[in-house]
C-alpha cells in the first residue's frame, strides 16, 4: 500500500513519523511553546532533523473542553509557519477542520490535510481533491467542547471502523484519490480509557480497513489512568503504543517526542521486514 500526499509518496511497509507543532496557546501538552512563528518553524526543522517524515502544524486546540478558534486567527497562526516549512522542502501537514484554512495552507505548500472531523466542513473534500494532497480522516464523537462527557458506544471498534469506511467512501465520491487517504481512530476524541484500550487491542482490524492507519496517542491523558504519569512524563507510555500499533499494522505515528519514536520505529521496521 502507498499513501500519496501531493509530491510525497509513502510506502506503507515502513513506518512514518509525523511530528507535532501546535501553534496554539492552549494545546494540552505543548500549548504556548510554539506560538511565535520563528519558534514554531525552528521546532519543525528540529523534528525533521530528528527523523520526522511529516510536520503536522495545528492552529486550533482540540483538547477536551476547548472552544473553537476564529477562522481568521487560525489562518494567522498556521499559514506563515506552513509556508516556511514547505519552502524548506518538507512534507507539511495542516491540522484543521476548516476547508478555508486547508485551502490557504495547501496554497502555501502543505502536502497533507489532517482533519480531526473527517470532512465535517462540506467544502473540505473538494478542496483536498482539487489540490491532490494527502488527507487524514479521524474519528471523533461529538465536539471538543463536550466530547468527553460520558461517551457511549455499543461496540466502539465496529462503530469507529464503520465511520472511517463511510468517510473514506464519501471523500472518494467527492473527488479525493483513495490512495491519498489515511484513517485514524482518534484516541481521546469522545472515548473513555476503556474505549481507547479496545481500539488499541483492535489495531489489526483497523489496519485491515485498507488505508494507512494513523495513531495519535502521544502524551494523551489515557496514560494517566493506566500508567499514572504526568503529561510530560508519558514518552515511554507513548512508545509502548507506538510499538504495539506498528506491530498491529499501523503506518503513521503522530508524536511530540520524535527522536524516541524514530528509534522505536527503526527497530520495528527492521523486524517487520523479516515477516
Ligand atoms: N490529536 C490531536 C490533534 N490532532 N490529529 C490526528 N490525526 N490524530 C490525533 O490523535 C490528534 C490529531 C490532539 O492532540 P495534540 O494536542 O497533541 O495536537
Amino acid at each position: 500500500m502507498i499513501w500519496r500526499c501531493g509530491a510525497f509518496t509513502f510506502d506503507c511497509t515502513r513506518s512514518v513519523v509525523m511530528g507535532v507543532v501546535n501553534v496554539t496557546p492552549d494545546s494540552f501538552s505543548d500549548g504556548g511553546l510554539w506560538t511565535d512563528p520563528d519558534a514554531a518553524v525552528a521546532h519543525g526543522l528540529e523534528l525533521v532533523a530528528a527523523g520526522a517524515a511529516i510536520v503536522d502544524v495545528g492552529g486550533e486546540s482540540t483538547r477536551p473542553g476547548a472552544d473553537p478558534v476564529e477562522p481568521a486567527e487560525e489562518l494567522d497562526r498556521v499559514v506563515p509557519v506552513v509556508a516556511r516549512l514547505a519552502d524548506a522542502g518538507l512534507c507539511v501537514s495542516v491540522d484543521t477542520r476548516r476547508a478555508l484554512v486547508a485551502a490557504a495552507a495547501l496554497d502555501a505548500g502543505a502536502s497533507v490535510v489532517n482533519d480531526v472531523s473527517a470532512g465535517a466542513d462540506p467544502a473540505m473534500f473538494a478542496t483536498v481533491g482539487a489540490a491532490g494532497s494527502g488527507l487524514v480522516l479521524m474519528h471523533m464523537k461529538g465536539e471538543p467542547r463536550d466530547m468527553q462527557v460520558a461517551p457511549h458506544y455499543d461496540d466502539v471498534v465496529r462503530e469507529v471502523s464503520g465511520f472511517l469506511t463511510a468517510r473514506t467512501d464519501a471523500a472518494v465520491a467527492a473527488g479525493v484519490d483513495r490512495d491519498a487517504i489515511a484513517i485514524d481512530p482518534g484516541f481521546g476524541f469522545g472515548k473513555t480509557i476503556g474505549h481507547n484500550l479496545e481500539l488499541l487491542a483492535a489495531t489489526d482490524r483497523l489496519a485491515a480497513l485498507g488505508r494507512p492507519l494513523v495513531i495519535g496517542t502521544s502524551r494523551k491523558s489515557m496514560f494517566a489512568a493506566v500508567a499514572d504519569v504526568d503529561v510530560h512524563e508519558r514518552v515511554e507510555a507513548t512508545l509502548a503504543t507506538t510499538v504495539w500499533t506498528l506491530l498491529g499494522g499501523a503506518t503513521v505515528v503522530r508524536v511530540h517526542d520524535v527522536e524516541e519514536a524514530v528509534q522505536a520505529c527503526a527497530v520495528v521496521d527492521g523486524v517487520r521486514a523479516l515477516w
